[in-house]
C-alpha cells in the first residue's frame, strides 16, 4: 500500500501566517518549457510571531532563483519539504518575494496547473493547481490582487488572456508579443487563469441593471464558432436572472469564456475568464442533443453565478467547498427551472440525487456535505458536496420562503464580500437577516447518510381530524458519532376523494418560527411542516373526509420516504395529485416495488407478469396525460433505471432486474403500441427549436421509439428512417441508440455511417462511443475492449475516457457487473492505465464501485481482489485514497 499519503483535517485549520497584498506574474510561454516569474508583496498577519517562517506551496517547479526584497537568497536560506518551500527568515513588515521557475505545460497530462490542450495553453487551478505554476500560499483564504503579463509567439498564440481587464499589450522581438491583465478584485489563487491560443471569438454585450455595458466574449477554435449562439444566449439570460432573482450585478468590464477540449470536469469559474470543457459550451442542433443544450445552459449559468457565490465570497478552506458549490448548484437549478419547465427540472435534479448521491451515501465513500478530512481534495468534488449541498440550501429556501431567503442572501453577500468564509457564516447570515436561528440545519452539513422519513396518517371520522405522524430514521455511518435528529421540512397537501386539495388548519400547533408567517389561513391547501424531532405528529382539523396525503412535495428534503399507503392509494395519487413532481415520485415508488417483485420471479424462473392494475392505470393515464403534460408522460414512460432499482434491492441482482425491467417495458408497449407508434409517426420538427414543449415532444417520441424497437423487429425500420431523416442530433442519436441498445442487426451499418459522417466532430464521436458502451448487451464488454484500441480513442482526453469507460462503468450495470468479472477488469485496467496520465480522472472512475459491498459474495470477491491488487501497486495519492476508502467497506 502506498503509505506516503497525508491526511488533512478540518479541526487542524489555522489562519494563514502571511497575507499577499499584491501578486504579479510574468508568464513566458515557450514550446519546450514556460518561465514563470512571480513578484509577491507579502505581509505577516497580526498575532503571528516573527520567528514563524514563510511557507509557500510548489509542485514540479524548477526553481531558477529566489529574491527577498533586493537580496538573492542562497540555498541555506530556504528549504523544500514535500510540497512546501520554507523561507526561514523574512522581514517584520511588508516585503517582496521574487521567484523564477520553469514549468512544462507541454508534458502536463494531469490537466492541472498550466497545460496544453491541442494547440492552445490553458490553466486549471482549483483546487490546488496554482502551486504547479509558481511558489505561492495556495489556499483559498489568501486573497490578493493580481496583475498578469503573458508573452508568447504572436503567430501561434495571437490571443493571450488572463483574469480582469486588459491594460497593456505590444510586440516583442523574435515574433513574440505580450498582453498585461489586471484584476482589481482580490482573489484566491484557485481562481487564477490564463490562456494562449489561436482562437476565434464570438462577441456580444450586456447592459447591467445599473447601466454599465459589459463586453462578452466566447473564445473557441475557428471551426466551432457557429456553435456558440446558445452559450452566449444562456450567458445573457443568466446575467439578467441573477440581477432579478438575487440582485447580483456583474462587476468587471469584460466577461470571457474559453472552450478547451481537454478538461477534467465541466467548467471553471475563474474570475472574469471562465474556462469550459467544449462539451459544456458548444451547442448546435446538428451536433448537440437536447440534453447537451440543457447542460450548456445550466453550466454557463452555474459558472457565471459563481462570480458572487464563490468568487466575491469564497471558501475559507476546502472543507467548506459546499459553501460555494451547494449554493451555486441551487442557484443554477432555480435558473433552469425558470428557463424551461420547473417540474421537469425538479424531476431531473431529484432523479440525479437519488441515483448518484443516495448511492454514494450508502457505501464506503459516504461523507458529510462538509467533510472532516481528506487526502486529495479533488476526490471530494462529489454528488454529496454538490447535489446534497444544494438540497440543504433548498431546505433553507423552503423554510424561509422566497422573500426571506433573498433577504438572507443579500446580507450574506454584503456582510462577507471580499472574504473567505465558512458554511456557518452562510447559515448565520440567512438567520440574522430574518431574526431567526437556523443553526439546527448545520447538522445536515456534519452528518453523512440519507435519512428515511416514515409517514403514517390517521383519520378520526368523529373528530374530523387527520393526524400525520412523521418519523425520521437516521443511518449510523461508520466512523461518525451517533446521528442526531435533523430538521426535515415536509411540504404536503391532503387530497379528498375526487383529488381536490383540502384546506389545512392545524390545531394548537406552535408554528416553528422558521415557517413563513401567515401560512395558516383557511384557504391554504399546501403547507410545509417541519419535523424537528425523531418523531412528531401534526394534527389537521375540520377535515371532512378521509384524505390521502401527498407528502414531500417537490422533494422538500433529501430523504428516502416510507409511506404506509396501499397500492390503490398510490395509484390514486399518480392519477390525481396536482403536483406533477409528486406524481412522478409516487410512480417511481409503484414501479420500483413491482419491478423488485418481478426480479424475484425472474430468479425463480417464473413467467414475468407485471401487476395488471398498474399496467391498466398507466395505459389509460399516459395518452391522456400526454395531452396536458407531455414531458411528465415521457418521464413516466422511461421507467426507473437499473441503477435506481439496484439501490432498492437488498442484494442487487442486475441480471434479474434487467429481465424485470424488460418485462415491464414489453408489457407497457403491448398496451400502448398504437399510441406509441402515433408518437413516432408525427412530423419530426425542423427547424429545431429549443423550448420546453419541443423538448418534451422529442423526449416522448424518442422514448416511444426505444420501446417499440425493443418490442418488435418490425419497428427497426422506423428507427432507421428517423436516423436517416432527422434534421437534428436529438433525433439521430436517439434512433441510433434505440437500434444499438435494442441489439438490432441494422445497428452496425448505422454506427458506421454515423462515424463516417461525424468523425471530425469530437463531441459527436463521444456520443458514438457512449451509446455503444452503455448498451445492455452480452457483447458489450468485447466491444468496449475493441473500442479502447480504436484510432479515435485517446487516454489523455477525459471526454473520450468518460464516454467509453465512464459510461460503461456507470451507465451499464448489466455489463459492468457481468458475473465473470470481465466488466470489472475493463475498469481496473483503465484505472491502472490512467493513473500515470491523469490521476484525478482515474480516481473518479472508481466511484462506479461506491456500493460494491452490497453485491453477492462472488462479485464482492472479484472486486475485492481487484482493489487489493491496485492497492499494492504504485499509485497516485488520488487513487490510493479512493481505493482505501472503498476497501474500508470490508472492515465496517
Ligand atoms: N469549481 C469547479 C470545479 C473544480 C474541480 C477541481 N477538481 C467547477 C464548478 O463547480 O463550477
Ligand atoms: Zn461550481
Amino acid at each position: 500500500m502506498n503509505t506516503a499519503v497525508k491526511t488533512i483535517y478540518l479541526k487542524d485549520y489555522q489562519a494563514p501566517a502571511f497575507r499577499v497584498v499584491h501578486t504579479e506574474l510574468q508568464i513566458d510561454i515557450g514550446e519546450t518549457g514556460t518561465t514563470v516569474e512571480a513578484s509577491l508583496e507579502l505581509e505577516r498577519n497580526r498575532d503571528v510571531s516573527v520567528d514563524q517562517p514563510l511557507r509557500l506551496h510548489g509542485v514540479d517547479l524548477e526553481l531558477q532563483w529566489l529574491k527577498l526584497n533586493d537580496t538573492v537568497l542562497t540555498a541555506d536560506q530556504w528549504q523544500q519539504d514535500g510540497e512546501e518551500l520554507i523561507i526561514k527568515q523574512v522581514p517584520e513588515g511588508r516585503f517582496f518575494l521574487y521567484s523564477s521557475v520553469i514549468i512544462h505545460p507541454e508534458t502536463n497530462t494531469a490537466l492541472e496547473g498550466l497545460y496544453q490542450s491541442g494547440s492552445m495553453f490553458c490553466t486549471q487551478c482549483e483546487a490546488e493547481g496554482f502551486r504547479k505554476i509558481t511558489f505561492y500560499p495556495d489556499r483559498p483564504d489568501v486573497m490578493a490582487v493580481f496583475k498578469t503579463t503573458i508573452r508568447a509567439d504572436k503567430q501561434r498564440y495571437p490571443v493571450l488572456l488572463a483574469n480582469g481587464n486588459p491594460v497593456d499589450s505590444g510586440d516583442l522581438p523574435d515574433g513574440r508579443h505580450f498582453v498585461t491583465w489586471e484584476d482589481p478584485f482580490p482573489k484566491p489563487s484557485y481562481l487564477f487563469a490564463t490562456v494562449a491560443g489561436n482562437l476565434a471569438c464570438k462577441k456580444d454585450t450586456f447592459v447591467t441593471m445599473s447601466g454599465r455595458t459589459i463586453d462578452l466574449r466566447i473564445y473557441v477554435e475557428a471551426h466551432d464558432l457557429e456553435k456558440t449562439d446558445h452559450a452566449m444566449d444562456s450567458l445573457k439570460r443568466s446575467m439578467r436572472w441573477d440581477e432579478e432573482v438575487f440582485g447580483r450585478e456583474y462587476d468587471l468590464d469584460i466577461f470571457m469564456i474559453v472552450a478547451v477540449s481537454h478538461f477534467n470536469m465541466g467548467a471553471m469559474e475563474n474570475k472574469g475568464l471562465n474556462i469550459f470543457n467544449t462539451s459544456c459550451v458548444l451547442a448546435h442542433p446538428d451536433t448537440t442533443t437536447d440534453a447537451g443544450f440543457q447542460r450548456v445552459e445550466s453550466v454557463i449559468a452555474h459558472e457565471y453565478f459563481h462570480n458572487w457565490s464563490g468568487n466575491r465570497v469564497t471558501c475559507r478552506d476546502w472543507f467548506q467547498l459546499s459553501l460555494k458549490e451547494g449554493l451555486t448548484v441551487f442557484r443554477d437549478q432555480q435558473f433552469s427551472a425558470d428557463m424551461l419547465s420547473a417540474s421537469v427540472q425538479r424531476i431531473e435534479d431529484v432523479n440525479m440525487l437519488k441515483t448518484w448521491q443516495f448511492a454514494e451515501d450508502a457505501g464506503p465513500l459516504s461523507h458529510p456535505v462538509r467533510p472532516e478530512s481528506f487526502v486529495e481534495i479533488n476526490n471530494f468534488y462529489t454528488a454529496t458536496v454538490y447535489e446534497k449541498g444544494a438540497e440543504i440550501v433548498r431546505m433553507l429556501h423552503t423554510v424561509l420562503g422566497k422573500e426571506k431567503f433573498r433577504k438572507g442572501t443579500d446580507l450574506y453577500f454584503s456582510r462577507h464580500d471580499g472574504q473567505a468564509v465558512t458554511v456557518e457564516d452562510f447559515v448565520k447570515a440567512l438567520g440574522d437577516a430574518n431574526g431567526v436561528s437556523l443553526d439546527a440545519f448545520m447538522q445536515w452539513y456534519r452528518q453523512p447518510g440519507t435519512p428515511t422519513l416514515h409517514v403514517h396518517g390517521e383519520y378520526d371520522a368523529e373528530k374530523k381530524t387527520y393526524s400525520l405522524t412523521l418519523r425520521q430514521q437516521l443511518p449510523q455511518i461508520a466512523g461518525f458519532p451517533t446521528p442526531q435528529p435533523l430538521p426535515v421540512p415536509v411540504r404536503m397537501a391532503l387530497l379528498g376523494a375526487d383529488g381536490h386539495e383540502l384546506a389545512l388548519m392545524q390545531s394548537d400547533h406552535e408554528e416553528s418560527g422558521l415557517i413563513e408567517s401567515g401560512l395558516i389561513k383557511k384557504d391554504i391547501t399546501e403547507k410545509t411542516v417541519l419535523l424537528e424531532e425523531l418523531e412528531q405528529t401534526f394534527v389537521f382539523e375540520n377535515i371532512a373526509e378521509r384524505p390521502i396525503p401527498s407528502v414531500l412535495r417537490n422533494f422538500s428534503a433529501p430523504v428516502r420516504v416510507e409511506q404506509l399507503l396501499s397500492l390503490e392509494e398510490k395509484l390514486f395519487l399518480l392519477q390525481h395529485d396536482r403536483n406533477g413532481f409528486n406524481r412522478w415520485l409516487v410512480a417511481q415508488d409503484i414501479l420500483i416495488a413491482d419491478l423488485l417483485r418481478l426480479a424475484v420471479d425472474s430468479r425463480a424462473g417464473k413467467n414475468l407478469q407485471p401487476n395488471p392494475h398498474i399496467l391498466s392505470v398507466l395505459t389509460m393515464l399516459l395518452p391522456e396525460l400526454a395531452q396536458r403534460d407531455m414531458a411528465l408522460a415521457a418521464k413516466l414512460l422511461q421507467l426507473p433505471s437499473l441503477t435506481v432499482l439496484m439501490d432498492a434491492m437488498t442484494q442487487p441482482d442486475p441480471d434479474a432486474l434487467h429481465m424485470a425491467r424488460q418485462g415491464m417495458r414489453h408489457a407497457l408497449t403491448l398496451g400502448l403500441e398504437g399510441w406509441l407508434l402515433a408518437q413516432c409517426e408525427q412530423d419530426d420538427e425542423a427547424p429545431y427549436a429549443y423550448d420546453a414543449d419541443a423538448i418534451a415532444r422529442r423526449s416522448l417520441r424518442n422514448t416511444a421509439l426505444s420501446l417499440l424497437v425493443s418490442f418488435n423487429e418490425e419497428y427497426h425500420a422506423l428507427a432507421v428512417r428517423q436516423f436517416s431523416s432527422s434534421q437534428h442530433m436529438t433525433g439521430q442519436a436517439a434512433a441510433l441508440q434505440a437500434l444499438v441498445h435494442g441489439n438490432s442487426h441494422l445497428a452496425e451499418s448505422c454506427l458506421s455511417e454515423f462515424a463516417a459522417r461525424w468523425q471530425h466532430e469530437a463531441l459527436v464521436m463521444d456520443q458514438w462511443f457512449a451509446m455503444q458502451a452503455s448498451a445492455p448487451l452480452a457483447t458489450t464488454i468485447e466491444r468496449v475492449n475493441l473500442l479502447v484500441q480504436h484510432v479515435d480513442f485517446h487516454w489523455n482526453n477525459p471526454n473520450r475516457v468518460r464516454a467509453l469507460i465512464g459510461q460503461f462503468a456507470n451507465q451499464n450495470p448489466l455489463a459492468f457487473h457481468q458475473k465473470d468479472g470481465k466488466g470489472y477488469a475493463v475498469l481496473f485496467d483503465a484505472v491502472k492505465m490512467l493513473d500515470g496520465i491523469n490521476p484525478q480522472i482515474a480516481a473518479r472512475l472508481l466511484g462506479a464501485l461506491g456500493t460494491w459491498q452490497r453485491f453477492d459474495k462472488e462479485r464482492c470477491q472479484l472486486i475485492h481482489a481487484e482493489l487489493q491488487s491496485l492497492a499494492v501497486s504504485k499509485i497516485s495519492p488520488d487513487v490510493t485514497e479512493t481505493v482505501q476508502r472503498l476497501l474500508s467497506a470490508v472492515s465496517q
